[in-house]
């Protein structure tokens, strides 16, 4: 059979000697931007990880075969070909089968870093439950992805577009322990605070991966979310970000879109109404994430060694 996931061999002697490796998305890169900014985005959250301390590893499916670690021409590609699906957790088995590109979304790359021994993960904003999730019963499946893999995802909260507290909600009953890093709030993405309590708070990578090691040793499965506001410095005026997200729910409304469409098309919806500042913040706050994650993975390959 041939090797259904492929893992560079930079990424492959970080995990044998138990140094600090960080699972990156490409959905984002493939159906969150236009080229060639995403593929300027993807360099630049691979050179954060390094610049954090670990070894990036970004997920994709490149004709068939799942990627841990991908060459630039590989990024070139998930960048620039129309043709790449979204592939979530459940879309792997069958782009594996047909031979096609996939850009993973938050679910899949957890699955396969969970699968390959990559602890920790980073993207902007993981998905979650929808506003309209009573008549959709749309949820994302990076939360189910989240709640069984042991993997801890930094992230700034969930995208603006769903519904926090809900999603907060599921979290909590699926066993996923939300941590504030330095705040007690739990982000909304393009801005700080989204109305919504964390539980807990903590104040240091070292900190949160004493949580991961403790989730993990006492035999509990599933991973942990450490929510990363955005810097001051570059968060969006709520008010601004609200009203675009009404009338890209308007527009979702009217054209009657479903299923995977439905996150890309809102955010492109974003980016056009705020005049891409949804886009330079979203770009910035993962960048954020990345070298936070680095820190993070750093601090938990210490504590196992
Ligand atoms: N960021 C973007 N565009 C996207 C996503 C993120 O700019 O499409 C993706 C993430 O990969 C996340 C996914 O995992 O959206 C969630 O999609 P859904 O709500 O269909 O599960
Ligand atoms: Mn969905």
């Amino acid at each position: 059979m041939r090797e259904l996931i492929r893992v560079a061999p930079e990424v492959r002697a970080a995990l044998r000697e138990g140094k600090a490796v960080v699972a990156l998305e490409s959905t984002l890169v493939a159906h969150g931007m236009p080229y060639p900014t995403n593929l300027k985005t993807a360099l630049a959250l691979e050179e954060a990880v390094r610049e954090g301390g670990a070894v990036p590893a970004t997920v994709a499916v490149v004709g068939g075969q799942v990627k841990v670690g991908l060459s630039e021409s590989d990024l070139e590609l998930i960048a620039s070909d129309p043709d790449v699906y979204k592939a979530s957790q459940h879309d792997l088995p069958v782009l594996i089968t047909k031979r096609w590109h996939g850009a993973t979304t938050a679910a899949a790359a957890i699955a396969v870093a969970g699968r390959v021994g990559i602890s920790v993960f980073a993207t902007g904003a993981i998905g979650g439950v929808h506003r309209d999730v009573m008549e959709t019963l749309d949820v994302s499946t990076d939360l189910t992805e989240i709640a069984r893999t042991p993997v801890c995802v930094v992230c700034s909260g969930v995208k603006t577009v769903l519904d926090t507290d809900w999603t907060l909600e599921y979290l909590e009953t699926r066993g996923v322990p939300v941590l504030g890093y330095q705040t007690d709030v739990f982000p909304a993405f393009y801005y700080r605070d989204s109305g919504c309590p964390v539980d807990y708070r903590v104040e240091s990578p070292l900190e949160a991966a004493r949580v991961m090691s403790v989730k993990w040793a006492l035999g509990f499965t599933g991973g942990l979310v450490v929510a990363n506001p955005v810097p001051e410095a570059l968060e969006l005026d709520p008010d601004l970000v609200e009203d675009a997200v009404d009338e890209a729910l308007y527009e979702l409304e009217e054209r009657g879109i479903r299923g995977k469409a439905v996150t890309p098309f809102l955010l492109q919806v974003l980016h056009e109404k705020t005049e891409g500042a949804t886009l330079r913040t979203g770009v910035a706050l993962a960048e954020e994430n990345a070298r936070l994650a680095a820190r993070v993975a750093s601090e938990f390959a210490r504590l196992q060694a």
